[in-house]
């Protein structure tokens, strides 16, 4: 069964455009529940930490840089099929292909500064939540 939670952050290209509370309106309108949620920013290690599946790949090193540049609100999400059903709200990595309607496709700016992202399977969610939050931050 698939399980019930998934991870986001929304990215620094949103949150210096002013575009969190947008962003999360629509969350929250396609039926996910906010369980913990915080702004914060990453130092450029933390940021590899978090990427570090993608380390080989060639703009890993932009990737860091630009996932610390500033700040960033990180939150773990509730609803069934939470991971599949927020990567169709997020839409495709680069807006460029995302589909009309879609998180990406109204707010972000390119393939790399694209405005949220969301956890690719419950393993990831979990440890991406757990890379945030401690248990005391969510909701059991
Ligand atoms: O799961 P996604 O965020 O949709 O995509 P991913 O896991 O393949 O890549 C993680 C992030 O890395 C993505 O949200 C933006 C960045 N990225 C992915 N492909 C490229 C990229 N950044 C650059 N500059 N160029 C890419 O080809």
């Amino acid at each position: 069964m698939a399980s019930n939670r998934t991870f986001t952050m929304i990215k620094p290209d949103a949150f210096e455009a002013g575009n969190s509370g947008a962003i999360l309106k629509m969350i929250e309108e396609a039926g996910f529940k906010i369980v913990a949620m915080k702004a914060t920013q990453l130092t450029q290690e933390m940021a590899g930490k978090f990427y570090e599946v993608h380390k080989e790949r060639p703009f890993y090193a932009d990737l860091c840089k630009y996932m610390s540049s500033g700040p960033i609100i990180a939150a773990i999400l509730e609803k069934d099929n939470a991971v599949e059903d927020f990567r169709a709200l997020i839409g495709a990595t680069n807006p460029a292909n995302a589909a009309e309607g879609t998180i990406r496709k109204i707010f972000a700016k390119s393939i790399e500064a694209n405005a949220v992202h969301g956890s690719d399977s419950d393993e990831n969610a979990a440890i991406e939540g757990n890379f945030y939050f401690s248990q005391f931050e969510r909701v059991i």
